[in-house]
């Protein structure tokens, strides 16, 4: 007879696609020390809702959100898509948009997926359980629980790494108040303090190498604040005028730290094709031209429903005139002088600035 927690794995990923599921004890968090520190070091800029209103303590331990949390199931769904060729990548009259963006909003498709899950241990057991579901968005680390419960390394990136499939994972966790026997997901494993020692990177150096911002301040550790990521999504201000040059193309998100990790291009890694995300150019890589005539209401239909609401439109337009900025063509000067006039102040200045450049 299969224990709960392989009937749980054998759910989450036969019905309903995870590739990874781990199950360990709700138990205090490892590696809270180093969140701790760089919350001391302020690393996270703006983002201070990753440790106001007592979100730093909860942290510590998931029975802090949940008192009567027994176990985590922590999850992870491949969004591996086909890389973009070279010659998009480098076409500087395009955005490229990160790949966890191309296509619909992964929060409400995996929360969907998770509580799909609790419903079947509910089916499973005959009782109702406490349970909760976390998809990024929960003061959780979300990296490190997986780490512990075996779905992989935590590399110089940060990322949380498989061996067999990359860092292309969406992470997510469900609580729940029922003690669970623990499932740990892979081979490597880690040491007291929950780090992996030397982990899968050995002596690579190649994100921090490659980071155009120089982000990785220090072997697993981003300052978000030189980040590209940060600064194109959660960043909602000017962005620093020395970066803006360092970031090319890229208008949302940044994925440079994982195109160049070797753990990204196995064979295995690229086997999978996410099965809600979008191989369209238009979604990918769009003109940056055509991004630069967008009105709030062409931004809202062209975007509903998927990540890059966070940035709103303002936030977007921002990123695309620093890019037409250092595309740096003449071609880029009617849709830089659109976006000079526009009525938000945050886009005027950023399309003066690239004005300059062209
Ligand atoms: C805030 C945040 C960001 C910030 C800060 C990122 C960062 N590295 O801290 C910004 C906006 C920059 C960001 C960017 C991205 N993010 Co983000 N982000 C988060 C969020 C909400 C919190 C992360 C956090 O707490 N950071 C603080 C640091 C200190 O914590 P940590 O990253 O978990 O690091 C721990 C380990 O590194 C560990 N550790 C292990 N070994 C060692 C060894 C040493 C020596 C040290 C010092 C530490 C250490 O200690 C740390 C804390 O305990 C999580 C979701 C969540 N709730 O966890 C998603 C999350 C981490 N992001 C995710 C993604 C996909 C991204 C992007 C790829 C998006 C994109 N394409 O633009 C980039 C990747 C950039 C990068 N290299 O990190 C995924 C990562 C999945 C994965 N496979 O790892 C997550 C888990 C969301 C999800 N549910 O899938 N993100």
């Amino acid at each position: 007879m299969s224990s709960l927690s392989q009937t749980i794995s054998t759910i989450a990923k036969q019905e309903f696609g995870f590739s990874l599921v781990g199950i360990m004890l709700a138990e205090p968090t490892l590696t809270f020390n180093h969140y701790a520190d760089w919350v001391e070091h302020e690393y996270y800029g703006s983002m201070e809702w990753i440790h106001s209103d007592g979100r730093k303590e909860k942290r510590m331990d998931v029975r802090t959100i949940m008192p009567s949390a027994k176990s985590v199931i922590t999850l992870a769904y491949s969004y591996y898509t086909e890389d973009l060729p070279e010659g998009v990548l480098n076409d500087s009259s395009r955005g490229i948009f990160a790949r966890y963006a191309w296509g619909r909003d992964y929060h409400k498709i995996i929360k969907k997926k998770l509580i799909g899950i609790i419903k079947r241990i509910e089916e499973e057991m005959g009782y109702s359980i406490e349970a909760k579901a976390y998809v990024d968005t929960g003061p959780i680390l979300e990296r490190t629980l997986a780490q512990r419960a075996g779905l992989g390394f935590i590399g110089k990136n940060s990322m949380l790494i498989n061996s067999a499939l990359g860092s292309y994972l969406f992470l997510s966790e469900i609580v729940i108040d029922q003690e669970c026997e623990p499932i740990y997901a892979g081979r490597m494993r880690t040491t007291p303090d929950g780090v992996t020692s030397s982990g899968g990177c050995r002596t690579c150096t190649k994100c921090i190498d490659m980071c155009p911002t120089k982000a990785i301040i220090q072997p697993y550790v981003i300052d978000a604040r030189k980040c590209i990521s940060y600064l194109t999504i959660e960043n909602k201000s000017s962005i620093p005028e020395e970066i803006r040059p360092l970031m090319k193309n890229r208008i949302y998100g940044c994925d440079i730290c994982q195109e160049v990790c070797p753990w990204n291009s196995t064979k295995k890694s690229k086997s999978h094709q996410s099965d809600f995300l979008e191989a369209d150019l238009e979604r990918q890589a769009p003109k940056l031209i055509d991004l630069a005539q967008l009105t709030e209401e062409d931004f809202f239909e062209r975007f509903k429903g998927t990540p890059i609401m966070r940035s709103k439109r303002r936030g977007l337009l921002r990123n695309v005139a620093v890019a037409l900025g250092n595309w740096g063509s003449r071609e880029a000067v009617p849709s830089l002088e659109l976006l000079a006039s526009d009525d938000d102040e945050l886009i005027r200045d950023h399309a003066k600035w690239a004005l300059r450049q062209c």
